[in-house]
């Protein structure tokens, strides 16, 4: 699904990022850079080592949670990987929400930066962080709209879910979002 806000497009897809044709592709990574499972462990064995060394080179010190760091694609079908970190869920009073927010909206701020037409994003922290889907998805979704009302860039916002239930789980709120 998706709805047009202005000129921009913000869409729902279920499948996997790493086949994504688009200018920058969001990578759900960890504070330390290094590497891991989950989406973050599929862009970098699609991307190849290239992700890694760009990484190692220019963010030693790796990237603060609610923070983004950019890299060249590799192999991926992009032009630019934004490697971000989201929190860690622990029930909700240490200021996730604040957290999750900022890692969208640095994100959409790289991508304006580096003249991406369009972006697509995982459902951070919603798998190994443990953040609930529908919190999640409440977060993104609100965050991407204002960012997109504000900025009119990028044209397009894609959030790529893995599987069914996370699919549902941003549906039903951009569903909720609308009426
Ligand atoms: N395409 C799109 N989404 C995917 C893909 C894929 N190929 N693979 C998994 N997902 P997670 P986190 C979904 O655990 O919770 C890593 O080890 C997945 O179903 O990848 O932010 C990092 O190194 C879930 O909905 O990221 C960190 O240590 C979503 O991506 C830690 O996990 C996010 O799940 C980050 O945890």
């Amino acid at each position: 699904m998706f709805v047009m806000i202005g000129a921009c497009r913000l869409e729902l897809l279920q499948g996997d990022i790493t086949r994504q044709q688009v200018d920058a592709i969001v990578n759900a990574a960890n504070s330390e850079l290094a590497g891991g499972g989950g989406v973050d462990g599929a862009i970098h064995r699609a991307g190849g080592p290239t992700l890694m060394s760009e990484t190692s080179a220019k963010f030693p010190q790796g990237c603060p949670t609610g923070s983004a760091v950019p890299t060249t694609a590799g192999n991926l079908p992009a032009k630019f990987v934004f490697h971000t970190v989201g929190p860690i869920w622990r029930g909700g009073q240490e200021g996730e929400p604040d957290l999750l927010r900022s890692a969208f909206k640095t994100c959409l701020e790289l991508a304006v930066e580096h003249q991406c037409e369009s972006v697509a994003f995982p459902a951070i922290s919603t798998g190994v962080y443990g953040y609930p889907k529908d919190l999640a998805a409440e977060t993104a979704l609100q965050t991407i709209h204002e960012f997109l009302q504000t900025t009119q860039q990028p044209k397009l916002v894609r959030m790529v879910l893995f599987d069914g239930g996370t699919y549902g789980a941003f549906a039903r709120v951009l569903e909720s979002m609308l009426a």
